[in-house]
């Protein structure tokens, strides 16, 4: 039986989203998810995660998060899409009443090299990857999500001189991608391949 890495089952930290506005950290890496306004906002958690040793868990409950803050370099935790480093549960309350979705040009969820990240109970919509495969969400060589419970929508990517037809307008995967009890559409008919995965 091959070895699949995966989230922690023991109990870790656990974040609980209290806001729906996108707002970063005040101090990453103190174990807090906490804001300059002292509150837990779905930003500030998953980089108060990305910090954590062990697997974090965090909690948002139903409601549209919109991804609002626009980094300097996209590729930054501070703006854009939710960037994911660590081990991270990340849970919604039910794909038909948690969304998080982008109001930048961005995608919402990048599983970076080397993490492992589970994410259920929420729809993701409104991505936009330019110059980079998976328009709502990207995983990394080397990484690996867990899709359950959950919906991508209207979600488009471009890539180099392929158009958006092939460069997956939903989900990328270039690791390691299990994906339970969703629905996956690309934006249409702009997008519509939803999913691609390269070995
Ligand atoms: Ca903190
Ligand atoms: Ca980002």
């Amino acid at each position: 039986m091959a070895f699949l890495p995966g989230v922690d089952s023991a109990a870790g930290t656990t974040f609980e989203v209290t806001q729906v506005e996108d707002a970063v950290d005040a101090s990453i890496g103190d174990g807090v998810c906490a804001t300059g306004a002292g509150t837990c906002n779905l930003r500030a958690a998953v980089q108060e995660a990305n910090a954590q040793a062990g697997t974090a868990t965090i909690n948002v409950g139903a409601g549209t998060f919109v991804l609002s803050l626009l980094a300097d370099r996209l590729e930054e935790d501070a703006g854009g899409d939710l960037d994911v480093r660590g081990k991270l549960r990340l849970v919604g309350a039910g794909p038909a009443d948690t969304f998080i979705q982008s109001a930048v040009p961005d995608r919402i969820l990048h599983v970076h090299e080397w993490a492992v990240a589970e994410v259920r109970g929420l729809t993701v919509r409104s991505g936009v990857s330019s110059g980079s495969y998976g328009g709502a969400v990207r995983v990394d060589p080397d990484a690996t999500l867990s899709l359950s419970d959950c919906g991508v929508f209207d979600s488009t990517a471009t890539h180099g001189a392929l158009n958006i037809l092939t460069a997956g307008g939903g989900v990328f995967n270039a690791g390691t991608l299990d994906i339970d009890r969703c629905v996956i559409s690309g934006k249409s008919p702009e997008a519509p391949v939803p999913v691609r995965a390269d070995p």
